[in-house]
């Protein structure tokens, strides 16, 4: 089960488009803008210019439901909330399953190390117009191992390309990748790191999603796989990595006080160069891993709607599983509005069923590993509207909520530096917190009777209607 394999079965259902000839200087990341937008295929870049043939990039992987359910192994015509509630119940229903350490991996077909390294072996595209640099590393996956409780995080955060042997490291404040790596460098050592460039959806997908601390990324992948993840040992960290990567790389994510480099501007998901040029920390490469002809992820950043990972989709599956987790019921979808990129217009459908019932469904949405991150606004209806309806979410926000009584601001919560609004004295500051709103756009459950009724044909007038002028009406 590894990337190309995926890209072989996209191939069957004609779901991939192979691309030759396009620059990794801003060309390749303008195709898969356009082509996103225009819902096109996923795109497999080869005889990138400058690069010999077979480094490819491939990007819109899973971007839309189709490719979605296929990586998941859904039927081809899931859309929407049905989508999202077939991926809460695989995580909830999902057994972790432990990795297996297998002694050598397809991964290691190349390998560089010391002198020899060259990460700009790889193409690594200039995504948008103001990126400050190249990036390596959108879709990756950045291997960490806690030193305190020596369990093995896995997290996307992007890489920029700064030299041969340096990539910078941009995590958000308070993800796991960043609590371990100060664990580290609070001891006054640098922090042992893998990145990978490149695996299956299954492997991939648990990177990015919000998991609880301690919860390894790669047994959740094997839950998904429903057999355990091969995976090699790093030679010079000793850091796992899945034996089918397609490219891998390890060394130290060196501590602040040694070394920092300018990181970004860079082209962010909610639609700006929101965290601009800022000094970060940066991984000092010791050894290349890379398969013969290697196929890197590339999910770069698209101004909303677009998306390249479909992540807004992950992100409504797992909050709605944290939120069965509680045992809080009536839950009955949760979507978040492409327009918010993958996280800022989070929408959940409820069956109310006691007073209060809404507001608790809003704060407990915002308090998990994945709700808990990055939010702004959160979306309470009721179970007559399809909260994946932005036009039917809209309609309840405009005539349910009643501005003085529905709507509640909660200052000062966990946030990150890409955040238009956060200004730059905030952020200097290290006050990386921004406020949430919560819009009840539910009838208030006291007067949820005398509500005004809605002025729709009801289901019975509207079939008997379509059935006798199906002429007028088809
Ligand atoms: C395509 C993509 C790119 C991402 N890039 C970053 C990033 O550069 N930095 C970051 O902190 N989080 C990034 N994220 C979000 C994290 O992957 C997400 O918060 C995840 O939960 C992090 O793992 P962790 O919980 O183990 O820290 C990205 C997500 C996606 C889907
Ligand atoms: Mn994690």
């Amino acid at each position: 089960m590894d990337l190309r394999q995926f890209i072989n079965d996209l191939e069957k259902i004609n779901e991939v488009q192979v691309v030759d000839g396009a620059d990794w200087d801003l060309e390749i990341g303008a195709i898969t803008e356009l082509s996103n937008e225009r819902k096109g295929r996923a795109l497999l870049f080869d005889k990138i210019k400058g690069y010999p043939e077979g480094f490819r990039i491939i990007v819109n992987l899973v971007s839309t439901p189709k490719r979605l359910a296929a990586a998941m192994g859904y039927p081809a015509d899931v859309h929407s909330i049905e989508l999202v509630r077939l991926l809460k119940d695989t995580f909830k229903n999902l057994e972790p399953v432990e990795p297996v350490y297998v002694a050598k991996g397809p991964v290691q077909e190349n390998i560089l190390r010391d002198e020899q390294v060259d990460l700009l072996k790889f193409p690594s595209p200039k995504w948008h117009e103001l990126d400050g640099g190249r990036y390596l590393g959108t879709g990756s996956m950045v291997v960490m191992k806690d030193p305190k409780d020596n369990w093995v995080n896995v997290g996307t955060y992007r890489t920029q390309l700064h030299d041969r042997d340096t990539l910078g490291l941009d995590i958000v404040r308070g993800n796991h990748g960043d609590l371990i790596r100060q664990a580290y460098w609070a001891m006054g050592k640098p922090c042992p790191v893998a990145v990978v460039f490149g695996a299956h959806p299954k492997v991939w997908i648990p990177a990015f999603m919000g998991l609880p601390w301690g919860v390894e990324e790669f047994r959740i992948s094997g839950g998904l796989l429903g057999k355990p993840l091969e995976l090699i040992k790093c030679e010079y960290t000793g850091l796992p990595v899945p034996a089918h990567s397609e490219i891998a790389v390890e060394g130290e994510c060196l501590p602040p006080e040694v070394e920092t480099r300018e990181e970004g501007p860079f082209g962010e998901w909610p639609g700006y160069y929101g965290s601009g040029a800022h000094m970060e920390a940066v991984i000092k490469v010791k050894t290349i891993m890379y398969r013969n002809a290697p196929i890197i992820l590339g999910s770069p950043p698209l101004r909303p709607p677009s998306s390249s990972s479909g992540s807004h989709v992950m992100r409504a599956a797992n909050i709605w599983h944290e939120l069965e987790k509680l045992g809080i019921p009536g839950i009955k979808g949760v979507w978040n509005m492409r327009s918010g990129g993958s996280k800022l217009l989070n929408v959940i459908s409820i069956e109310q069923k006691y007073a209060g019932h809404a507001k608790q469904v809003a704060l407990a949405s915002m308090s998990g590993s994945e709700g808990g991150s990055h939010g702004k606004f959160t979306i309470v209806v009721d179970d007559d509207i399809d909260p994946s309806n932005d036009e039917e979410v809209l309609w309840a926000m405009a005539t349910r909520c009643d501005p003085d009584t529905s709507i509640e601001i909660i200052h000062n919560c966990w946030s990150s530096s890409l955040e238009p609004t956060l200004t730059r004295e905030k952020k200097l500051k290290g006050d990386i917190t921004s406020a949430r709103v919560i819009i009840l756009a539910t009838r208030p459950y006291h007067w949820k009777k005398d509500f005004p009724v809605v002025n729709r044909a009801s289901n019975s007038l509207r079939e008997k209607t379509l059935k006798k002028w199906a002429d007028v009406l088809s």
